[in-house]
């Protein structure tokens, strides 16, 4: 059943020892969004598997405590937070749960008591309109913690909506936090050595399309996937694809730019419908999306760039052609 915002928190007042669950590998948005709710409402941040680097920091310097890899039973009620899908979740059985969210997919909104979604950039800004439907203070660790949720989630503002601004501007003016706090808590993040190796590799192993003026890179890395992707369109790709195979399965990670984006690419759609070809989970928004599948690495890396040729084919009426980096090596030998 879904509820709005007093609804939501309503609901939670029912309930003792609330466990907000975050995705494996939580990002700030996930963390953020779990210590915001359970600084207002009271219970437990856990950690399905981890976090990544910032949301580490995080996690230290606002002094959140959480617990890693909790067992469900053990609460009396868990608030699924961030999260679209049962394979962020490890696949963990959950019996009584609600889900707060902002991702296109929604499949975990089936079995869940109730559930509050919003096509906002973040799970922070829905967490916002609670705490303000609550009355409830905006402290300054929240305040940090939701800026950095926001700030990451939406690429540092790069899909960023009038709505995010306007979030952004009432955090700062509740906690007192400036926004410059933010950006060097951000700063201070140390980037992880096998981080830097994975995503170079990433780089020196795409294989690349062109269709008219926008590049098509995919390529594989054996962790990193999320960030050398990001990085792929860093680097001038349209649209990015990275693999990672992991025994029998296969992660893909893809992100689009706006262009590609407004030409009709949906990655979310795309990673929905190739997963369904595999029995896996897939989806995600427009210009960042994901996938998990039983397959072989090369063979779904190869469906992401054909149906994303085709799109773009017929939307800028033009055909594609690799791009063979060997053949440019040549031609300047020969030269
Ligand atoms: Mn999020």
């Amino acid at each position: 059943m879904e509820v709005d915002e007093a609804e939501f928190f309503n609901r939670l007042l029912d309930y003792r020892n609330i466990l907000y669950l975050c995705h494996r590998n939580a990002d700030p948005d996930a963390i953020s969004s779990a210590f915001a709710l359970s600084e207002a409402i009271g219970g437990t941040v856990g950690l399905v598997d981890g976090c990544n680097r910032v949301a580490s920091v995080l996690i230290e310097r606002l002094g959140i405590e959480v617990v890693d890899k909790p067992n469900p039973n053990d609460y009396g009620f868990v608030v699924v937070v961030d999260t679209s899908t049962k394979a962020q979740l490890n696949d963990l059985e959950l019996t009584r749960y609600c889900v707060i969210d902002h991702h296109t997919t929604t499949a975990l909104t089936e079995n869940a008591e109730f559930f509050l979604h919003r096509n906002s950039t973040s799970t922070v800004e829905i967490v916002y309109n609670i705490l303000k439907a609550m009355g409830a203070p905006i402290n300054r660790r929240v305040g940090i913690g939701m800026l950095t949720g926001i700030v990451t989630d939406t690429g540092h503002f790069k899909h960023a909506s009038a709505d995010t601004f306007r979030t952004v501007a009432k955090i700062i003016e509740d906690s007192g936090v400036e926004y410059g706090e933010v950006l060097d808590l951000m700063a201070a993040t140390p980037q992880d050595i096998s981080m830097r190796i994975a995503i170079l590799k990433a780089a020196s192993r795409v294989e690349l399309d062109r269709v008219e003026d926008m590049l098509i890179a995919s390529s594989h890395v054996s962790s990193f996937g999320g960030s050398a992707s990001s990085m792929l369109i860093n680097i001038g790709a349209d649209v990015a694809f990275v693999g990672t195979a992991k025994g029998e399965s296969v992660r893909i990670s893809a992100r689009a730019k706006r262009d590609a984006v407004n030409a009709g690419i949906n990655l979310g759609q795309i990673m929905e419908d190739i997963s369904n070809e595999y029995n896996g989970t897939g989806g995600g928004h427009s210009g960042a999306a994901g996938i998990d599948v039983i397959a072989d690495m090369k063979e779904v890396l190869n469906k992401c760039r054909e149906k994303t040729k085709k799109i773009l084919e017929v939307s800028l009426k033009g055909t594609s052609k690799e791009i063979s980096f060997n053949d440019e090596i040549e031609e300047l030998e020969n030269e």
